[in-house]
């Protein structure tokens, strides 16, 4: 298995991965998030928590997550410990949060498509560009209409702690280089398990059909699908484009990933346990939307170079997608709920004010 690193973030990966000093030299020049302010906890029992997550350790994700183990081991003396578990290996986001559910695992952090099973309102971060750029996106995940979001877990079973993110949307496939929807035409292409996204690609005129992230691959590899979509980091990290030698830099979705614990795990945590456990989320969070956007262009080059043929898009290209997807709108309107859309979008067109 090929793994590629941002160079300007190799420190952090190679500590993240106690890979050492090898790579010590680079300089990495994002700074780490602040220390938590407060007393080191004595009294509150150790704990270790188990973290699963979708994508490769390699991805900006996974970094971020140890991450998140490394603040709160500094921060309780080494009484919380963290160990992440990358590649889908305890299951997929859809098995991994039933799993929270159970308390037979600690923490997930999928992406909102799947978990709009738990909060349907969820499925707006699905709706086809509705969210154009990163400071739009940042905007959106830290407003209150977002944050409210997180506390309809309540109940559920699930903590919903923040937001991260997964990013941009691209689409790739094994045929042909994609520049238009007429070229979309009869392409199998693999979705995430959410109805709105199967929506998207079928208004597009591809045959979509949802799977699991973690069997992605392998259904490209052997053909069953021509191809999926995702963000240029997934796909480099994820290897993708050994078996895919189109993408189109469509931007079609922005997708989140929320940073989830088992409220039974939250239950057994003394309180100072579980301010320290949201503050670092919030400031692993903050850390992975920086490496996220740093690794974005990143990866696409790195494509690139690996001898993917990547499409860019140009603004009225991206305007005849957005055209044809507007069936989408009207489909999920009722269902997602217009004051919720319009609330997101006007703190969009605010963002683009700023
Ligand atoms: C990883 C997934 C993934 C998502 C998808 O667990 O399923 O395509 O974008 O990255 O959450």
């Amino acid at each position: 298995m090929t793994r590629y690193w941002l160079p300007a973030l190799a420190t952090a990966s190679a500590t993240a991965l106690g890979m050492g000093a090898a790579l010590a030299a680079e300089t990495p020049d994002l700074s780490d998030p602040p220390p938590i302010e407060g007393e080191t906890l004595e009294d509150a029992g150790s704990h270790t928590i188990r973290v699963g997550l979708g994508l490769a350790e390699t991805s900006p994700l996974y970094i971020s997550t140890e991450h998140f183990g490394e603040i709160l081991s500094e921060r309780t003396d080494g009484r919380i410990k963290v160990e992440v578990f990358p590649n889908s290996q305890l299951g997929d986001d859809a098995q991994m949060m039933e799993m929270l559910q159970t308390g037979s695992l600690d923490m997930t952090i999928p992406s909102t498509s799947p978990a709009t099973t738990y909060v349907p309102e969820l499925a707006v971060f699905d709706l086809p560009f509705l969210i154009p750029d990163r400071d739009a996106a940042v905007a959106v995940l830290q407003s209150d209409v977002a944050l409210d979001l997180l506390d309809e877990f309540e109940g559920s079973g699930i903590k919903a702690l923040a937001y991260h993110e997964n990013g941009f949307r691209q689409l790739t496939n094994s045929e042909k280089a994609v520049a238009s929807p007429d070229d979309i035409e009869g392409l199998t292409i693999r979705t995430m398990e959410n109805p709105v996204q199967l929506s998207i690609w079928e208004t597009l005129g591809a045959s979509p059909t949802a799977m699991a992230f973690g069997e992605v691959f392998s259904a490209m590899e052997q053909g069953v699908i021509d191809g999926q979509e995702n963000p240029f980091s997934t796909i480099l990290t994820s290897n993708f484009h050994e078996v895919q030698d189109h993408a189109s830099e469509t931007r079609h979705v922005y997708t989140p990933f929320i940073i989830m614990m088992s409220e039974r795990t939250w239950d057994t945590l003394d309180p100072s346990y579980q301010e320290l456990v949201q503050e670092a989320a919030e400031q692993a969070a903050e850390y992975e939307i920086q490496l996220a956007s740093e690794y974005d262009d990143w990866s696409r080059e790195q494509l690139e170079e690996h001898g993917m043929e990547v499409t860019r898009l140009d603004e009225d290209q991206i305007a005849a997608f957005q055209d044809a997807v507007q069936p989408v709108y009207d489909e999920w309107e009722d269902e997602i709920g217009a004051e919720l859309i319009e609330e997101i979008q006007a703190i969009v067109d605010d963002s683009a004010d700023e």
